[in-house]
């Protein structure tokens, strides 16, 4: 038997199904690494990309998370070369046209965080209509962070407050509850759990106000090979460091 088929059996032994965290998110990083060290082109990565969004999907669904959101396009990735961002723009289409029966089969329901006003019409258009086909959808949420900035996002919240304060409409004090409500993210609850690939230890400006209290979990794994081993590790790592806190 393989090590890491020993290591997913410990894993799904070890792992307490009433701590699983309910809020995962991902910043999904190396797929042109992973492609340069193949000798591939970088959309080869993006490619592969996706397949591990579908395993992870999956994966996160069938182990009971409940929210899942994972960082595919960030507002400074529009700075790649035409020729790749156009390619990335595919990717939401083909995405959910092939996996939207399953989608639905598994009771997902799709949202998009970000400013979506400025992506391309056809891939608004593609992600609305996901996110319709699912609404009604109960199961887990899979948030795609499209076109996210997370200091955009708050100040984006800002003017919305001050909007609305000018409207009549928040006449008291400000609290977190209240603020929290303007985010993209306003009816979720904050991410239990940050996994970030490819051995960067950073937040890359991504939901910097909904991390506050989350555990953060870094791998070397690139983005294309993070399968469910890789998952089943960081929750397990997640529950062992709850337990310590709890102990104290
Ligand atoms: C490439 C690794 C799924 C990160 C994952 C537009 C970079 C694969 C989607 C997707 C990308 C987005 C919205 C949606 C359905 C699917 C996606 C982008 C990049 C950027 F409703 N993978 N994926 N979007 N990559």
């Amino acid at each position: 038997m393989l090590e890491s088929e020993n290591r997913e059996k410990e894993l799904k032994a070890a792992i307490k199904t009433e701590n699983i965290p309910h809020h995962v998110a991902v910043i999904m990083d190396g797929n042109g690494r992973w492609a340069a060290e193949k000798g591939l082109p970088r959309y080869e990565g993006h490619r592969q990309g996706v397949e591990a969004v579908r395993l992870t999907v999956r994966n996160s669904s069938y182990l009971g998370i409940k929210v899942l959101t994972l960082f595919a396009f960030s507002t400074e990735n529009w700075k790649r070369p035409v020729s790749e961002v156009n390619y990335l723009m595919s990717l939401p289409g083909k995405y959910l046209q092939s996996e939207l029966p399953e989608l639905i089969r598994n009771n997902v329901r799709v949202r998009l965080i970000g400013d979506s006003k400025k992506l391309p019409r056809r891939v608004q258009k593609a992600v609305n209509e996901g996110a319709e086909a699912t609404k009604e959808n109960t199961g887990m949420i899979l948030n795609f962070a499209l076109n996210y900035g997370s200091r955009s996002e708050i100040i984006m919240a800002v003017n919305r407050l001050v909007d609305d304060v000018k409207k009549g409409r928040n006449i008291g004090s400000v609290d977190e509850i209240i603020f929290s409500s303007y985010l993209y993210t306003a009816d979720m609850p904050d991410p239990d759990l940050l996994i970030r690939t490819s051995g960067e230890k950073r937040i890359s400006n991504f939901l910097l106000w909904q991390l506050a209290y989350s555990e953060l979990w870094f791998t070397d794994v690139y983005w294309p090979d993070f399968s469910r081993l890789h998952l089943l590790e960081a929750i397990y790592e997640y529950q062992k460091r709850k337990r310590r806190y709890g102990s104290v």
